[in-house]
């Protein structure tokens, strides 16, 4: 079967990027996708304590105002069920799902470049070609099973966080070992630790975290969102990750070490991300995020009452927010359980998974269950694992071996026509992740409406273009303390073997965004535009974005 466009993955992106190039550019499209509903990231990661760090006022679309104001959050932060009910609502209003073909993976996609022709190539062995290829893949979708020895011998059960089973998992009664503590295990070892015998956590690197503060919405507060829509959205698409609160103007010098207290204190009491933000050179200068990282390192020696444990987990060798900074319900009051117990990976590393727990260097720990809470082969590895082919057949695994290559993380020289919604390049993760795709979207279908305004065969990153932007992501980071965490997912550091390469764009999405708009008012300044050929899509002419 041909369409005009192939989207693979029905999370934010492939949903609406689907409604865009349908509904808007009147083309034929159909969605593939791997899990059994909609979701995407919130489909597989169900696991115990499954929260997004994003507030609920803004972890959302913004291009349609009714969508927004005829749904209601019920927690400040949306928990993982309510995220898939929110997608769901989506689907059903703008009639999405008719499109969308579920638990079907595209296991290869290759060019054909006489016939100006993607083909991709299921599980199941079916074929299906297009004239444009969209990855709506996620950055956080290809879970990252660390390989211990032993792990075939475990007679127990385990999960990874990222392909949690579909019914959950009983914890009552089991003792439970979690190896991870970033994002996910900081919010799964509080929930698993309330019903479990026991849970011993396996912690290599020591973790900033915040309070979330999460709490119930109140009618008067949505009320406030239903009425604050134009202003959230120009709030969320002039900040420079997204959110709607804005890193305040002064630096950690221009106030006395009181004040500074002051302001930290407020910030940890009113939680949530924005803890980064109170003020400006946190993520650029040393020794002021020296002063939120001693603050944060206070507070744990505060909450964990045992000092061993304490000194473990307030043991950070990273500056504060150069890993992801995670946000947390009860993460480091949970070592005060009885229940509970750490184990310092960097003192007593895992020796090897046996078949009834983990061995240490110094210990057995016998265990029922294993949890890996160990993240993802991040932003490059869903697309890697599609087997995409390029012009002449050239693999997209081998001109990456050295580290993802795109230009402005949306195209890559060698496939034409093909579009990567926030890929390798772009600010994607360290953004609010909902505003960067909506732009992504925006962006991709504005440009597929001028190819095929201006009869346009096909667009295709130059190799100049991506080198200067490659350069450039590179120096971005090296401006920012994310630079000094070099064992972090950003640069790949977590995936054995992986490329080390800083991979999101760290220039802020403002300024992205302007030079996304920027490039194609100059005629896709960067892009190889093959002006020759009529364009082959079936669809109707162009239409207005319909209200929902
Ligand atoms: P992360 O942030 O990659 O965290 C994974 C954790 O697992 C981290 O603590 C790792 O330690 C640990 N890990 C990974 N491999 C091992 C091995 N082999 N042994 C011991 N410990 C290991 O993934 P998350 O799922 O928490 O978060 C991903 C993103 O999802 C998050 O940033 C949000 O954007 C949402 P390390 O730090 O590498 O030493």
């Amino acid at each position: 079967m041909h369409f005009d466009a192939l989207i693979v993955g029905a999370g934010f992106a492939g949903l609406y990027q689907l409604h865009c190039l349908r509904d808007r550019l009147g083309l034929t499209v159909r969605v593939l996708e791997a899990g059994g509903d909609l979701g995407g990231t919130w489909y597989w990661n169900r696991y115990p304590g499954a929260r997004c760090d994003s507030e609920s006022h803004v972890y959302r679309y913004f291009f349609s105002r009714e969508l927004s104001a005829e749904w209601q959050s019920s927690e400040r932060y949306p928990g993982a069920s309510e995220i898939r009910a929110y997608l769901d609502y989506v689907a059903r209003k703008l009639d999405l799902r008719r499109d969308i073909q579920f638990g079907t993976r595209v296991v290869a996609a290759s060019y054909a470049e006489g016939a100006n022709r993607w083909t991709i190539e299921t599980d199941s062995g079916a074929r299906m070609s297009a004239t444009w290829l969209v990855t709506a893949v996620g950055c956080l979708s290809a879970a990252n099973v660390p390989d211990i020895p032993g792990l075939h011998d475990f007679q127990g059960k385990w999960y990874h966080t990222g392909q949690w089973p579909r019914d959950g998992v009983d914890f009552s009664g089991k003792r439970v070992g979690q190896i991870g503590t970033g994002s996910t295990g900081i919010q799964s070892a509080p929930v698993i630790a309330q019903t479990a015998a026991h849970l011993t956590v396996f912690q290599r690197t020591a973790n900033y975290s915040v309070p979330a503060r999460n709490a119930p919405l109140t009618a008067e507060f949505n009320r406030w969102v239903r009425e604050s829509f134009d202003e959230l959205r120009e709030a969320t698409r002039s900040t420079i990750n997204g959110h709607a609160f804005r890193i305040a103007e002064r630096n950690v010098a221009d106030v006395s070490p009181e004040e500074r207290e002051e302001i930290y204190r407020a910030a940890w009491a009113k939680g949530g991300l924005q803890f980064r933000a109170t003020f400006r050179d946190v993520m650029t200068n040393r020794a002021a995020n020296q002063t939120m990282a001693e603050f944060v390192k206070a507070r744990i020696r505060d909450v964990v009452s045992n000092p061993e444990a304490a000194a473990d987990l307030a043991d950070i060798d990273h500056p504060y927010a150069a890993k992801r900074p995670p946000i947390d319900t009860d993460y480091f009051e949970t070592f005060n359980r009885p229940n509970v117990s750490l184990v310092n990976l960097r003192k007593d590393p895992i020796e090897r998974i046996t078949a009834d727990g983990i061995r240490t260097k110094t210990a057995e720990h016998k265990l029922d269950l294993i949890v890996f809470a160990t993240g993802f082969d991040a932003l490059t590895g869903p697309l890697l694992r599609m087997n995409i082919r390029g012009r002449s057949g050239r693999l997209l695994r081998e001109d990456w071996k050295a580290g993802p290559r795109t230009y402005l993380g949306l195209q890559m020289p060698g496939y034409p026509n093909l579009f990567t919604i926030t890929g390798p390049g772009s600010p994607s993760v360290l953004t609010n992740m909902p505003v960067a795709i909506e732009q992504h979207v925006e962006w991709i279908t504005d440009c597929i409406a001028h190819m095929r305004e201006h009869g346009i065969r096909t667009i295709e990153a130059s190799e100049e273009a991506t080198r200067t932007w490659g350069e450039h992501v590179q120096e971005c980071a090296r401006a920012t303390l994310l630079w000094d965490a070099k064992h972090s997912w950003y640069f790949g550091a977590n995936v054995p073997g992986k490329p080390q390469v800083f991979m999101p764009y760290s220039g802020g999405l403002a300024r992205y965004r302007r030079t996304c708009e920027g490039v194609a008012a100059r005629d896709y300044e960067g892009f190889v535009l093959d002006r020759e050929g009529a364009s082959e899509f079936s669809g109707a002419a162009a239409t207005a974005l319909p209200g929902v």
